[in-house]
């Protein structure tokens, strides 16, 4: 793989000595597969002329994605082993793009958990480079948390543990080394953990392969079939193909009767508003933290930003057999506006049914501290720009905030530049609470990690710092804007 680099951001990293540019430049020649040929100026748009209309979409069903398998499981305990390393993906006709993956695979195997019942995962890491793994989304003590200077060298292993002790939801997971999430994500390293509650069966909702988790990222492709990276500070990387699966914008074949989608994007940083062909509605049944509270929520616009997870239900009863109903990305450029297509190809029996009441809507604890927390873009010396959480950027030997477990803090996020930046909290969930003083729109009004604050605008949230105490980070998730250096630190004092 041969990284593009623009050297003004690599300046940009040096000026302020930023630690992982050593590392960044190492990327930039960092083949994941001696084979894959440096392609010089053949785009992704070479490719598109010159191969077999490789990107058309809907060619392809949409790939299933593996469930990885405990090596060994009780009622109180699963263990896992993945190995991170270089692995191969059949993306595009006839060409093999080399991945860094979670077992070699892109996307990762999915893990498949259960409230109330820890997980043992045991990474090996043999990629190469030296990583860390952060369950996004996940309640985890914080040595177990991939906090970004926490690293698994390369050639050796690391055991993390998830108790599983908060409510159902999508979660991911993907590596957290710092100043390189952008890269490693982007190489592959992305996976779900569907986090699922046995109280959930009151809920009557679709299972099996009627549950489906769909991850959404951006791509752009050299001729010889490799991922084309280029480094973007400002907008972060954007690609021109969309992937769901793996798969460049696929099909998926429905019966007449309700699925459950569970849509991640793991981009590095585009954004995406989903809406189904028609103006069909999705019925949305849960976010980031899981279920929502009260009633399902008919949108037939959901907006997603990156790490953010929607959880949906389609009827697709509504639709006569042979329909062709597309997923389209209403933000999108021509050819990343459309995400995937359903294909109704026959009847189905229904057992499942929209719930008519979700969650119960839970009382916080009063607030304990007020935190404003300014986003900025900010200039430096030479040209070059970095950017900042309240005047400044990453450092591993600065505390950011200290709450006290069991409170709550009302934070209030400031956007003063023209970009969005999907704000992630490690460790703990939020409410939000206002979007520019207006409530925030009913699919955002449960339990979030993640929350989109558009230029310009404000966003007040209520983060609860329950479970576990120690230091947790939070973050820009646009990989780029995260790297160099959207990020803070907090500490959780017990
Ligand atoms: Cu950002």
């Amino acid at each position: 793989m041969n990284w593009e680099s623009d050297p003004i951001t690599r300046r940009a990293a040096l000026t302020r000595g930023f630690s992982g540019v050593g590392t960044l430049a190492l990327v930039c020649s960092f083949d994941f597969d001696k084979k894959a040929r440096i392609s010089g100026k053949k785009t992704s748009a070479y490719v598109r002329s010159a191969a077999s209309t490789p990107f058309d979409p809907f060619q392809r069903d949409v790939p299933i994605l593996p469930v990885a398998t405990p090596g060994s499981a009780t009622k109180q305990l699963e263990q896992y082993v993945i190995t991170m390393k270089p692995g191969t993906a059949d993306i595009l006709p006839g060409l093999h793009t080399p991945v860094l993956g979670y077992n070699g695979l892109y996307p990762g195997p999915t893990i498949k958990a259960t409230r109330g019942r820890e997980v043992q995962i045991r990474q090996i890491n043999q990629s190469g480079r030296d990583l860390n793994v952060h369950l996004h989304g996940g309640v985890t003590e914080p040595q177990f948390d991939g906090h970004p200077h926490d690293f698994i060298p390369t050639g050796t292993e690391r055991l993390y543990k998830y108790p599983n002790i908060a409510r159902s939801a999508t979660l991911w997971y993907h590596d957290h080394a710092h100043g390189e999430t952008h890269l490693t994500l982007f190489a592959g390293l992305a996976g779900f953990y569907l986090l699922d509650d046995p109280n959930d069966k009151q809920f009557d909702l679709p299972q099996g392969e009627y549950d489906v988790p769909l991850m959404i990222q951006d791509r752009s492709f050299n001729a010889d079939g490799s991922f084309r990276y280029r480094f973007d500070l400002d907008r972060g990387f954007r690609g021109d193909t969309i992937l769901v699966n793996g798969a460049v914008a696929p099909r998926m074949k429905v019966e007449r009767r309700i699925y459950r989608l569970r849509f991640l994007n793991a981009s590095n940083a585009r954004p995406y508003k989903l809406e189904l062909g028609n103006g069909r509605k999705m019925i949305q049944i849960a976010s980031d933290g899981g279920m929502l509270p009260g009633k399902p929520v008919a949108r037939t616009s959901i907006p997603l930003e990156p790490a953010e997870r929607v959880d949906v239900l389609v009827d697709f009863r509504d639709f006569g057999v042979g329909s062709k109903v597309i997923l389209h990305n209403t933000v999108g450029e021509a050819s990343t506006s459309a995400v995937m297509r359903f294909d109704v190809v026959k009847g189905g029996a229904e057992e499942a049914r929209i719930p008519k009441q979700l969650a119960e809507d839970e009382e916080l604890p009063e607030v304990n501290m007020e935190r404003s927390w300014p986003l900025t873009f900010e200039g430096l010396a030479g040209g070059s720009s970095v950017w900042h959480i309240a005047g400044g950027g990453f450092s591993e030997e600065r505390i950011d905030a200290k709450p006290r477990q069991g409170t709550t803090e009302q934070w209030t996020w400031v956007n003063q530049s023209d970009r969005t930046h999907p704000m992630h909290l490690h460790g703990y969930h939020f409410r939000v609470v206002s979007v520019d003083g207006q409530p925030p729109s009913p699919g955002d009004r449960g339990w979030k990690d993640t929350v989109a604050v558009y230029p310009r605008s404000t966003v007040v949230i209520r983060p609860y710092f329950d479970y576990f105490s120690g230091r947790y980070v939070f973050h820009c998730h646009a990989a780029e804007h995260g790297d160099m250096s959207m990020m803070g630190q907090m500490e959780v004092q017990a």
